[in-house]
């Protein structure tokens, strides 16, 4: 049976993603839609959601504001945070959402690049960031915190439950995602109604979303994976999420996964989990699916899993500008889920892998990965040249990522061309922080690497050489830059060294570098 079609949803040609998620939504609108596992037992019913949701995008109408102004929130996680983000779409803006690791020069470049006409930050942090916004032309900053106090919450509450959504066309902007660049900088990724709800509505039939099932969601909403392959998931679904905030608990989590059936992680979350004496066959009994993804997961992490649980976790691979591309499968019948692999290119995304003279790889070889689709970005905010150079002539976008796909077209990834470290699940640009300590007194350069962590998974470790005569100080660096940077991108170790090593062109041999500090966590 359909559901009814979503309020204000009048137009043949609607495309905005909130009127397709909510029309998601079950009949009952009284039902639990997020239970929060922490705090005194709050719950929120789908009409919360639909009532919070347009209280707030009723506040973006009342501003007055440019069509698909950019709403830049740098907020703790919490259910009125995800309201904020279903508000932006229905009133016709554009969420951007920013990492709350991220520190005042980092905010000050995405501000200052995307020129937000709303920011949100949480309360103690007002004082710089409304400093930073109002010196770029923000107009209006807001409050909120995870206790839902906060001027944001205070404006909207008197304003009406009801919002007409506004109309978009699929390849209109929902959403600029930051990454960042080779160089440095930080590029906005554009994703449309369209590329955000294609992917959605692909995960929602390929990973076989069940009524009733019930998602734990412990990810951050600042990126794909919390924002938008967990919460599409679940509100286009009508699928309870038990909601975790705060710093991801596994004990927490074990307890309450009796009462769930989908399970969302980095592979860090599921290395913590299976610290735990508590998780066992019993505490999943009634998991229907485990997903991993946002950086590698050990093949002996799937294994401990499997073995320690009884369910073989799913791996899947996507990225910022593309949502998901490739997974393992869901269903038996379309195959084994196999560890190490990320499986196929999902319905509708084409994947390929080419040689570096642009030849197609022969399956079992190892090339470039490059990808094209509905749910492909189109292009990174303002920088047209860098949007060309990653988009071959032919329109397929290069990944930036090294693998390769088997005769049964399975991929697996196994590098990255482009000088990236993924810990914990977040990236971290070696030429970002090489930036930053190379600024520091005394210093003459820099090399930042990724060496194997049993955690992380890959760990940030800079190798740094003095000036002449200079004398510097690891400790020192590292305070340095936990003033400047976001804390997951702070080297865990720093070495000051004579030299680094160097082939015949005189460029830096990193891959010496993390041989030769390989075992540092190990
Ligand atoms: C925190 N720290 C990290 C870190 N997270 N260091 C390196 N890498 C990380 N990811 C810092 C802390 O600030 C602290 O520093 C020290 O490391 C120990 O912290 P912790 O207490 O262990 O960290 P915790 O708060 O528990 O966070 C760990 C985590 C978190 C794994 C729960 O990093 C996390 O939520 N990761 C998920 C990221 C994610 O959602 N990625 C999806 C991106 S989307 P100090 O100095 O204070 O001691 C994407 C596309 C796709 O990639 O395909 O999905
Ligand atoms: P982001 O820019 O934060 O969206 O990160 C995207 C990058 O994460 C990809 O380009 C990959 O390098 C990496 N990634 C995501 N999922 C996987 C996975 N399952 N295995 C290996 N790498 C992954």
């Amino acid at each position: 049976m359909s559901p009814p079609p979503p309020e204000g949803n009048n137009s043949r040609m609607q495309a905005n993603l909130y009127a397709a998620l909510r029309a998601g939504f079950p009949a009952d609108l009284d039902a639990t839609a997020i239970e929060c596992a922490d705090g005194a037992g709050l719950s929120y019913s789908w009409r919360d959601l639909e009532r919070g949701s347009a209280m707030l995008a009723n506040l973006l109408d009342s501003l007055e504001l440019p069509p698909a102004s950019r709403i830049a929130v740098q907020t703790e996680k919490s259910v009125e945070a995800l309201m904020l983000y279903l508000a932006v779409l229905r009133a016709g803006h554009v969420y951007l959402p920013l990492n709350t690791a991220y520190q005042a020069a980092e905010i000050d470049y995405f501000i200052g690049n995307a020129e937000p006409a709303v920011v949100v930050c949480a309360g103690r942090n007002f004082g710089w960031v409304s400093k930073i916004a109002f010196l770029a032309g923000t107009q209006n900053v807001f409050t909120l915190n995870e206790d839902r106090s906060g001027t944001l919450l205070d404006r909207a509450s008197t304003l009406p439950d009801t919002h007409e959504v506004a109309v978009k066309r699929a390849d209109e902007m929902a959403a600029i995602l930051y990454t960042s660049g080779t160089t440095g900088r930080s590029k906005g990724a554009m994703l449309s109604h369209g590329n955000l709800l294609s992917n959605a509505r692909t995960l929602q039939a390929y990973w076989d979303w069940q009524k009733d099932d019930v998602l734990i969601h412990a990810l951050p909403i600042f990126h794909v994976h919390g924002l938008f392959v967990a919460s599409h998931g679940a509100l286009l679904n009508g699928s309870k999420m038990i909601w975790f905030s705060g710093k991801f608990e596994p004990r927490a989590v074990i307890q309450r996964l009796p009462e769930a059936t989908v399970f969302m992680g980095v592979p860090t979350l599921y290395v913590r989990l299976l610290t735990e004496g508590a998780l066992d066959k019993a505490a999943c009994r009634r998991m229907r699916l485990f997903i991993s993804g946002s950086a590698p997961l050990l093949v002996e992490t799937f294994r401990s899993w499997q073995q320690r649980t009884g369910h073989t976790i799913l791996e899947r691979y996507g990225m910022s500008e593309t949502v998901m591309l490739t997974s393992n499968p869901c269903r038996p019948e379309d195959g084994d889920r196999i560890g190490g692999t990320v499986g196929f290119a999902l319905p509708g995304v084409g994947v390929r892998v080419r040689d570096d003279a642009g030849a197609e790889c022969a399956a079992g070889e190892i090339g470039n990965i490059e990808v094209r689709g509905p749910n492909v970005f189109a292009g990174y905010w303002r920088m047209p040249e860098k949007t060309q150079e990653e988009f071959t002539a032919d329109g397929w976008f290069r990944t930036g990522d090294v693998g390769r796909r088997d005769a049964r077209g399975y991929f697996t990834i196994v590098g990255r061309s482009k000088d990236l470290i993924i810990s914990g699940g977040y990236n971290v640009y070696p030429a970002e922080v090489e930036g930053y300590v190379n600024d520091m007194a005394g210093v003459a350069e820099t090399a930042v690497i990724g060496v194997p962590h049993p955690d992380f998974g890959e760990a940030v470790v800079a190798v740094v050489i003095a000036k002449p005569g200079a004398q510097l100080d690891g400790a020192a660096i590292t305070a340095a830059l936990k003033s400047q940077i976001a804390n997951f991108k702070v080297p865990k170790q720093v070495f000051i060294e004579a030299e680094l090593p160097r082939n015949a062109m005189g460029k830096v041999q990193k891959n010496l570098l993390r041989q030769q500090h390989a075992g540092l966590f190990q």
